[in-house]
């Protein structure tokens, strides 16, 4: 079967129905959403069980000030539920209490000194982008740095041994949160001179008290259903192809493109907005465009980096936490911080979170290597491994299976093929340039294939708000080039 559209956006997570929700309102009526799977979101996933909203993929909206999510939360009174609604002032605010094995937790005023240490240095290392200071090495990566620094401001505190051992292992924790938050394996593959190009809006982390898929929601009332089709999956985009019929006087009815799907359906466009995942365009950036990627976008794909970050939700029967708490986080002794092999997955485990959104459960966020390893095991033996982390940091023989486990396996998604992306060593801002750029055909010199999706962004790749903002880049740049 061929069907035709004038533009099809491949992919209907944030980005694609940005896009198309912008292309919609603006009047274009010919817009088809190709969707891989039977849900529109993509990395966006809620999933609501009984009275518990669980989000498996993105959690919160990244700042209030500035940030276009917040403000269509806002508008459509999308945060009214206060009883779910939960802001982080910032990422270094303690949450709740911090065990050491055994049951003993952490004076909070030693956790509070060392978080503002670290803190101090995570600015150090955005300041060599944003005040242009050039690193020691070319290819450092804000691990080492972070690695060499901590000691040394440690060393010239007063605190005494026993103080200074306990911040050096709270470093070390922390180190796997920052993988999370960046969303790679080691802080080491992050590149220390572009770290800065990430732009955050203040106002902290806001959750979405009746999910995060209720934004989406509002997106897609200006999208007549008929236009996403679901289980679509496009195998490949020809998409410089001489038309046949080029007598045709009318240059953008000439649909150029073809976008063969996986089913063998072909859909035939004047213009391609893709918003695959970095992590899928890695797997197939040779295969997925014909005539193949320009050298220079297939380099850019390749330098960033698109790591597996995922989340592990255990519901217990009652909590076995303190009422109230946001949560809590562990930390090891000197001698079992680092997991040696990825079957010590368990040794990443750091924060768990307590959501209002889900009464009962905790959920722990694991990344890189571990959270492959993780994603292969039952989840009996996830929940077993937990269970028995729990029991040892908190003392507490008591705390019994959970009832229900649920996790997300973005690693092994073969339409995610990980969780978000970062600027590895060797890579820049510019390469996020490189991706987004478009493909300009040769016979009409238009654009005809657009990049659109959370790493294209400069500022604020790995998020909801840069996977919006990129949509709705790609729409205007259609819009305005058929206006001219
Ligand atoms: C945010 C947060 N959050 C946690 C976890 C994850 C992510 N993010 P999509 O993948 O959505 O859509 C593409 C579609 O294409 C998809 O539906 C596919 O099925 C489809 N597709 C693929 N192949 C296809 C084919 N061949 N044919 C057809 N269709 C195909 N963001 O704002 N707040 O709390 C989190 C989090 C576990 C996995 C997140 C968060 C990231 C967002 O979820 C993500 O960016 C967007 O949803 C992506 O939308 P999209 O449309 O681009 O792709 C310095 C420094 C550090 C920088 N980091 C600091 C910020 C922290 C970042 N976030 C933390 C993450 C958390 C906690």
């Amino acid at each position: 079967v061929t069907r035709t559209a004038k533009v099809v956006i491949i992919g209907g997570g944030m980005a694609g129905i940005s896009a198309a929700q912008r292309l919609k309102t603006a009047g274009w009526t010919d817009v088809k959403i190709l969707e891989a799977r039977d849900r529109a979101g993509g990395r966006i996933w809620t999933q609501r069980l009984g009275p518990n909203t669980i989000e498996l993929g993105a959690n919160w909206i990244h700042g209030s000030e500035g940030n276009p999510i917040y403000k269509l939360a806002c508008d459509h009174n999308l945060l009214k539920n206060a009883a779910r609604l939960q802001t982080f002032n910032d990422r270094y605010r303690l949450r709740g209490d911090t065990f050491l094995p055994g049951g003993q937790v952490i004076d909070r005023e030693i956790v509070q000194e060392f978080l503002e240490m670290y803190e101090e240095l995570i600015e150090e290392c955005s300041d060599f982008f944003l005040q242009k200071k050039t690193p020691q090495h070319p290819d450092e990566s804000v691990g080492n740095y972070l690695e060499q620094e901590f000691p040394k401001r440690l060393g010239l505190s007063y605190d005494n041994d026993d103080v200074k051992r306990l911040k050096m292992n709270l470093f070390k924790q922390h180190l796997k949160q920052e993988t999370f938050t960046t969303g790679c394996h080691s802080m080491k593959e992050v590149g220390l001179q572009a770290f800065g190009e990430y732009v955050s809006f203040a106002g902290g982390n806001i959750n979405l008290p009746d999910g995060y898929d209720t934004v989406l929601d509002v997106l897609l009332k200006d999208i007549p259903p008929e236009c996403m089709l679901f289980n679509k999956q496009v195998k490949c985009v020809l998409w410089d192809q001489m038309v046949a019929d080029n007598s045709s006087a009318e240059r953008h009815s000439q649909h150029a493109i073809s976008i063969v799907c996986e089913d063998g359906e072909i859909f035939k466009a004047d213009h391609v907005i893709v918003t695959v995942p970095l992590g899928f365009l890695k797997k197939h950036a040779s295969t997925f465009l014909q005539p193949p990627l320009p050298e220079k976008k297939l380099r850019s794909i390749a330098k960033m980096g698109f790591g597996v970050v995922d989340k592990i939700f255990l519901e217990f029967e009652k909590p076995f936490w303190e009422a109230g708490s946001p949560g809590f986080q562990l930390v090891c002794k000197e001698d079992e911080t680092d997991p040696r092999c990825p079957q010590e997955w368990y040794k990443k485990l750091y924060i768990f979170y307590v959501d209002p959104k889900a009464p009962n459960t905790v959920f722990a966020w694991l990344s890189g290597e571990e959270a492959l390893h993780m994603e292969a095991l039952t989840e009996e033996e996830v929940a077993h491994t937990i269970v028995q982390v729990l029991r040892r940091f908190t003392g507490n023989d008591d705390i019994p299976l959970p009832q229900r486990l649920m996790r997300s396996r973005w690693g092994g998604d073969p339409l995610s093929c990980g969780s978000y992306s970062f600027i590895a060593v060797g890579a820049s801002g510019e390469d996020i340039d490189t991706i987004a750029e478009p493909l300009y055909s040769q016979h009409t010199r238009e654009p005809v294939v657009q990049f659109a999706g959370e790493a294209t962004h400069r500022q604020h790749h790995s998020t909801v708000h840069a996977a919006y903002l990129s949509g709705q880049r790609e729409a205007d740049r259609l819009i305005h080039m058929c206006r001219a």
